[in-house]
């Protein structure tokens, strides 16, 4: 329903000559809790990279997950949605744009766990870890490999 709502809207957006602008920054809804750092700092790594957040702090972000078709085996710290789709966990910008470029057909993205190195995640160690591509029966296939192997 969401995602027909959106389409009319980049649809009328587009009639207005500002379909560019809209189709460059989506607006990525971000649930995380109160405290979660590591959170924070991959909100910060979308906005640096042309999305717009808007960030919700709920007291359990299993349920958001289950919501967007992300079983918890993929879970991470927090869960987003964009033009439909889910975001679980630290998903770099680039693999983002390129799902809202090539529109597959799944429920979305996720990093399982928080691999360290990956967006929101920097520090000392950089360990490699995928992004997998979420499907809607809930099976998952690699959709971006990060890091270093
Ligand atoms: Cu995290």
């Amino acid at each position: 329903m969401k995602r027909k709502l959106i389409t009319r809207i980049a649809t009328v957006a587009m009639l207005l000559g500002q379909g560019a602008a809209w189709a460059a920054q989506p607006v990525i809804d971000v649930y995380k809790t109160a405290t979660c750092g590591c959170c924070k700092a991959w909100i910060q790594h979308l906005e640096k990279n042309g999305f717009t957040v808007k960030a919700h702090d709920v007291a359990d972000t299993s349920g958001y997950r289950a919501k967007f078709g992300i079983p918890q085996q993929y879970g991470s710290c927090h869960t987003g949605t964009v033009a439909g789709y889910a975001l679980e966990g630290h998903v770099p910008a680039a693999d983002i744009h390129r799902l809202l470029a090539q529109k597959p057909k799944a429920a979305g993205l996720a990093v399982p766990g928080m691999p360290a190195g990956s967006p929101g995640m920097e520090g000392p160690r950089q360990d490699p870890y995928d992004v997998l591509l979420v499907k809607q029966d809930g099976s998952a296939t690699v959709y971006g490999h990060h890091g270093s192997k």
